[in-house]
């Protein structure tokens, strides 16, 4: 990995040239993420046929779960603007809480030849009322009215949440058909308890208490949905986002549209199911994650644009924070998931806490992952963390000699004195140390990196021209001149986002493609982000 420095505006489809590299940003603050979805404990879901978009121009007919009617609250409270249209991909995430009694009540809207559907749900003791008996479980057949017309139109299905931790839900009817063409989504159980470790101190609920510095006081959100993945104190975190990994061979949606809108005419009869619908050989040329690829994943949640799509994924976090990626392998593909900056440290899988055996009560047993796996139909609960740690250059560029960023170790090395602190969990041994190697005029020793010389190199959209990040990355720029900041620097403003990104991705390289075309698919950027830029993901 190298890195560069890029201190300027950027649209969303330049940040391709970002392969394997690590790179510093500055964005507006447009990105919303977090794992939003519905709460419950009963939930009216239709499955309905519409056509999904993705970045080449496609429009795929697809087949998914929707609200059937409002649902009854939109999660997490601090993102606004939820929508929950009757067929999107994934399909709804239903948040529940442990204990509770989860009822999901299905009805088929699907074209009359693809016959019946259903819903699984791996994990759960599951009783069913309604539809008729399938392979796997009780089924609804195709409506042919509003409401449940016929009767057994409607089915539904039971369970008690009885433990914490994410899930995948999908459809248990020839599932090699509707799974691919988008019958799948996430439950989300929430622990009853939370350990009092998770919410206090730096993982306070109250995000005034948590980030009590001059920028942060009462202006940025709690976009999780819980303090703690399980109650455990190993499983605190600060941030979440849920990640749904899926592919699609558009060969196969193209034969079912065609089969659900066929119309027979004279010698031309139109086949009365799908089971000509080959769902093999298997060409998949769309790489998702949570239906859309790169770089629609980095649009917000609920964007209009998108509106049978209405997650993104696009993670954020602050230097020293804990993040709770949820995972799950949706499609038919191992799509291995490689989240660079750091190793995952994985909690759970399925919802199974992996703890330790002699010690379970404080601690925890699950690998680091330098990729996390995505098998279809598992799901993994894991932490990411970064802070910083070995860069050997400053990535946030505080202003020097201030108080605001006065940097004192503690027994690991970082700023965790002052939770209020601008630089609070700075890596200190690299605290005012540029990018640059032996920069002219800078302060301190210099960097890992010989930036090009700022005469010759273009300086603007791309690279501000300082060798320095953060806000304060202008007025630290010192040009060969001794006083004057390289020709043609490009101002930062306080407040715009200039923070350090990863580029997250499959670590199948044919699978950050859309329809064969580098770059796209399943590719997104981590922005860590310095605690003067307020990360709000609630628009
Ligand atoms: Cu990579």
């Amino acid at each position: 990995m190298r890195t560069t420095n890029m201190n300027k505006k950027i649209a969303k489809t330049q940040l391709l040239v970002a392969l394997m590299v690590a790179v510093a940003l500055l964005l507006t603050p447009a990105a919303q993420a977090a794992a939003p979805g519905i709460t419950g404990p009963t939930f009216n879901l239709t499955a309905q046929p519409a056509f999904i978009t993705q970045p080449d121009g496609s429009f795929v007919y697809s087949w998914g779960y929707g609200c059937n009617g409002a649902p009854t609250a939109f999660a997490p409270a601090a993102i606004s603007g939820g929508t929950c249209p009757s067929m999107q991909v994934p399909g709804p995430t239903l948040i529940v809480r442990q204990g509770q009694t989860v009822t999901v009540n299905l009805a088929n809207n699907l074209p009359a030849r693809a016959g019946n559907t259903s819903i699984l749900f791996p994990g759960f003791n599951v009783t069913t009322s309604g539809g008729v008996a399938g392979l796997l479980t009780q089924e609804a057949v195709p409506a042919t009215g509003a409401g449940c017309v016929p009767a057994t139109a409607c089915v539904s299905y039971t369970f008690t949440a009885t433990t914490p931790g994410t899930r995948s839900y999908y459809s248990g009817t020839q599932g090699d058909l509707q799974v691919e063409m988008g019958m799948y989504g996430a439950i989300i159980v929430l622990p009853s308890t939370v350990p009092s470790a998770c919410t206090s101190g730096v993982h306070a609920t109250n995000l005034t208490a948590k980030q009590p510095n001059q920028v942060h006081a009462g202006l940025e959100g709690d976009f999780r949905l819980e303090a703690a993945a399980y109650n455990h104190p190993g499983a605190c975190y600060d941030r979440e986002y849920l990640f749904q990994f899926s592919e699609m061979d558009p060969r196969i949606h193209r034969e079912a549209e065609q089969v659900a809108t066929c119309v027979a005419a004279g010698a031309v009869t139109c086949p009365a199911n799908m089971d000509g619908v080959a769902t093999e050989p298997y060409v998949p040329a769309f790489f998702m994650i949570n239906g859309r690829s790169m770089p629609d994943d980095m649009d917000g949640n609920y964007a209009p644009q998108y509106p049978h799509q209405p997650y993104n994924g696009n993670p954020h976090m602050h230097p020293g924070e804990l993040v709770l990626l949820r995972i799950i392998g949706q499609g038919r593909w191992q799509h291995p998931f490689h989240e660079h900056g750091n190793h995952v440290r994985v909690l759970a899988r399925d919802g199974n806490l992996i703890q330790s055996a002699t010690n379970p009560a404080t601690n925890l047993a699950g690998p680091l992952l330098f990729t996390t796996t995505t098998t279809p139909g598992e799901a993994i609960d894991g932490i990411f963390y970064w802070t910083g740690k070995g860069l050997n250059w400053d990535p946030y560029g505080h202003a020097p000699g201030t108080t605001s960023a006065t940097c004192t170790p503690d027994s690991n090395g970082y700023n965790t004195g002052a939770p209020g602190a601008i630089n609070y969990f700075e890596w200190c041994q690299d605290h005012n140390k540029p990018l640059q190697a032996t920069p002219v005029g800078s302060v301190g020793a210099g960097g890992p990196i010989t930036l090009p010389n700022p005469n010759i190199f273009a300086n603007g959209a791309w690279y501000g021209g300082s060798p320095y990040l953060g806000p304060e990355a202008t007025v630290r720029a010192v040009g060969p001149t001794g006083t004057t900041p390289p020709s043609g620097t490009v101002a930062n403003s306080p407040t715009d986002e200039a923070g350090f990104a990863f580029m997250w991705h499959s670590h199948n390289e044919r699978e950050i493609t859309t329809n064969n075309i580098f770059p796209g698919g399943m590719m997104m950027m981590m922005l860590v982000d310095s605690r003067e830029f307020v990360i709000d993901e609630s628009f």
